[in-house]
């Protein structure tokens, strides 16, 4: 049966708000949790992804978890540890405490940050690229999804991580021409990764139909997606703002843009 109630970590983010507002159209009861209070939303609960306790409580019940709560951008190293690490894990064993049937993992494109992006006729980069995160943010998602097969392998937790571009309501950069997923798109990437039969552990990557499409979007249209999106109604103005990506540039050169050189990965 498809889920009907929903726990949706991460509800006072930006990814986190946009659903809020698209996914109940589905017929999701959202269950809401966040480390912030949630505005508007008075009974969110305030939880933070370490405290594995009150993770049982709020997981108790619900027919599946939408996973958006974390660090989303790079950090300390001892930050991500704790909130996208050891709170993943929490989280999956909280999951698999209650048992609760079905995970989305919000992964990020950041897991594979330094593959070259294609570029005049190569092929579409495939989800089976091997992990090559940029960040500690990335390799927190690269944890993420490998954990996910593990709870998946050992314990029948289902799980689809969705490797998402940028979802924002609008396209800001040249690149995010090529990565964008709009609202509109995520909620129904969400709802196949949701709803799809037998999806064991699967990985896609999470993006609108793009005409600048970077990656194979075959994987998530076999969960049942149908993006209805293309940034390329921005690209005129993004492009004279900022002029076409140059492959000679460091950071236009690979999946992961400006995550790949800046911030500076390591201090000298
Ligand atoms: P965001 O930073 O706006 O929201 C993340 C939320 O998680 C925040 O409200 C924060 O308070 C909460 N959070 C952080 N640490 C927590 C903890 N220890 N316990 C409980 N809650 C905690 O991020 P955004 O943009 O909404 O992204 C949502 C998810 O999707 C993140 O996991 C992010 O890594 C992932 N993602 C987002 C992309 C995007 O384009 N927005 C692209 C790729 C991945
Ligand atoms: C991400 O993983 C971030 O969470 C988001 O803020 C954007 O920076 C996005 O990737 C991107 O690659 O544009």
């Amino acid at each position: 049966p498809a889920p009907r109630t929903l726990l949706l970590t991460g509800a006072a983010g930006g990814v986190g708000t946009l659903m809020r507002d698209l996914l109940p159209a589905y017929g999701y009861t959202l269950r809401l949790l966040d480390l912030r209070p949630v505005e508007g939303a008075p009974d969110a609960l305030t939880v933070d992804l370490t405290d594995r306790a009150a993770l049982r409580e709020a997981v108790r019940g619900v027919d599946a978890v939408l996973h958006l709560a974390g660090i989303s951008l790079e950090a300390d190293f001892d930050m991500i540890l704790r909130a996208n690490i050891q709170g993943t894990y929490h989280l999956y064993e909280a999951v698999r405490e209650e048992c609760v049937p079905r995970v989305v993992f919000a992964s990020s494109n950041h897991a594979v940050g330094f593959t070259p992006r294609p570029a005049g006729g190569d092929p579409l980069i495939p989800v089976s690229a091997p992990h090559r995160p940029d960040t500690f943010y990335g390799l927190s998602k690269a944890f993420g999804e490998d954990l996910a097969q593990l709870y998946w392998d050992k314990h029948g937790v289902e799980t689809v991580s969705v490797r998402i571009g940028s979802c924002f309501p609008e396209p800001t950069s040249v690149r995010m021409l090529s990565v964008w997923m709009s609202p509109e798109d995520g909620a129904r990437l969400f709802h196949a990764a949701l709803t799809a039969p037998d999806v064991g552990h699967t990985v896609v990557y999470g993006s609108s139909a793009n005409t600048r499409l970077w990656w194979d979007l075959e994987p998530a249209r076999a969960l049942g997606y149908v993006p209805r999106d293309d940034s390329e109604r921005f690209a005129a103005k993004l492009v004279a703002e900022h002029g076409e990506l140059d492959p000679a540039r460091p950071d236009h050169a690979r999946l992961g843009g400006h995550f790949c050189t800046n911030p500076p990965l390591w201090p000298s």
